[in-house]
């Protein structure tokens, strides 16, 4: 499935309805005093969670929200009507943010959430509230205030359970394609992946989700490649497969790439490497047998940060691919059990 993750909004909540000036007219009763009543409270604008969306996609078109107004005041002492909040769904794991100021303003990270972004003006006063000892007959009303407005970002953190990183090309989507019935693109040229990708794994005993997010590189976190954008995806998976490439293109071995990736998720925000992460060292198919164990031991011996686990693949053949879902499936369990 492939998941847009990201949607800008303008957001206006209702204006309140002014407030009428009145004087009550009836017959027999000459001076009839004020009657204008008070206008409506506009409506409020709430984003709502629905853990039946994943995507950010019914965003993608439409940018305007708007609550109703509230209602003019009337004489008789009628009040406005409030205008109708405005209830805009949005999947779990939508953080939303000022995109003025990039203050994170709201995550939507609870099941049953129901957030208020944007409130509603209040309503004018009619002139029947400004009537006093010294003045029956007031004419004053007051317009009703304004609805908030917002310019806001949404973007959604993926509920993956686990989270696939890598250089470019290291054959991340290769891996997802092969184990998953998602269908991210495979390229033999860096960044093939553009945007974050899910798949659904159907495990003996559960499912899970693998999140394939674009290659990282050299000085990501400094804003290189794709940079670290992507990395808030799987900011909240538990577990991270670190994908190494034992055929790579330029002069990168193995304890390099992992030690240049961990590198990079050091300077992640979101604390990426305090998480368990496992090394998949992919394309075996390439490399002779009697390699295996040489870069077993070079990577268990000589990482800045000892791996919990090492697992060696094909993902283009598949060799190994089932004793690591196997692995996975186990991992996932035990982390969701966790957290329950
Ligand atoms: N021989 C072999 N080739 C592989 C294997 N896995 C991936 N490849 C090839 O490596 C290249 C890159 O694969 P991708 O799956 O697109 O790599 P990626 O990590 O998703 O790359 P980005 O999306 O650019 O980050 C493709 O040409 C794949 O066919 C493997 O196990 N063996
Ligand atoms: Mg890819």
């Amino acid at each position: 499935m492939n998941f847009i993750d990201e949607a800008y909004l303008e957001i206006k909540a209702g204006d309140g309805g002014s407030g009428a000036s009145s004087l009550r007219r009836e017959k027999y009763i000459p001076f009839g005093g004020p009657d204008g009543g008070d206008g409506g409270k506009g409506g409020d604008i709430y984003f709502k969670v629905n853990t039946n969306l994943n995507t950010l996609i019914d965003f993608q078109n439409k940018k305007l929200f708007n609550a109703k107004n509230g209602q003019r005041g009337a004489g008789k002492n009628k009040f406005g009507a409030a205008g109708d909040d405005l209830i805009i769904e949005i999947p779990l794991g939508t953080v939303i943010y000022d995109d003025l100021t990039d203050e994170e303003l709201i995550d939507c990270n609870e099941k049953s959430g129901e957030y208020l972004i944007a409130k509603g003006g209040d309503g004018g006063l009619g002139n029947a509230k400004f009537k006093s000892s010294t003045n029956q007959a007031p004419r004053k009303c007051t317009p009703g205030f304004e609805g908030e407005k917002r310019s806001i970002r949404l973007e959604l953190k993926s509920l993956a359970d686990v989270g696939l990183v890598g250089f470019p090309n290291a054959g991340k989507s290769t891996f997802l394609n092969k184990v998953s019935s998602a269908k991210p693109k495979i390229g033999d040229y860096p960044f093939t992946t553009l945007r974050p990708h899910l798949g659904t794994i159907k495990g003996a005993e559960s499912s899970y989700v693998i999140a394939d997010i674009p290659g990282l590189i050299e000085g990501a976190s400094d804003g290189a490649g794709l940079g670290i954008k992507f990395l808030k995806h799987i900011s909240r998976t538990g577990l991270l497969l670190i994908f190494v490439d034992l055929f790579p293109s330029e002069d990168l071995d193995p304890v390099k790439q992992i030690n240049l990736l961990t590198n990079e998720l050091d300077s992640f925000k979101d604390n990426l490497t305090q998480k368990v992460s496992w090394i998949i060292c992919n394309k075996i198919d390439l490399i002779q047998e009697d390699e295996i164990a040489m870069i077993r031991k070079e990577i268990e011996t000589k990482l800045s940060k000892p791996a919990k686990d090492i697992f060696f693949i094909s993902a283009a053949t598949g060799e190994g691919t089932i004793e690591l879902l196997k692995s996975l499936e186990t991992e996932v369990i035990g982390n969701k059990e966790d957290l329950a």
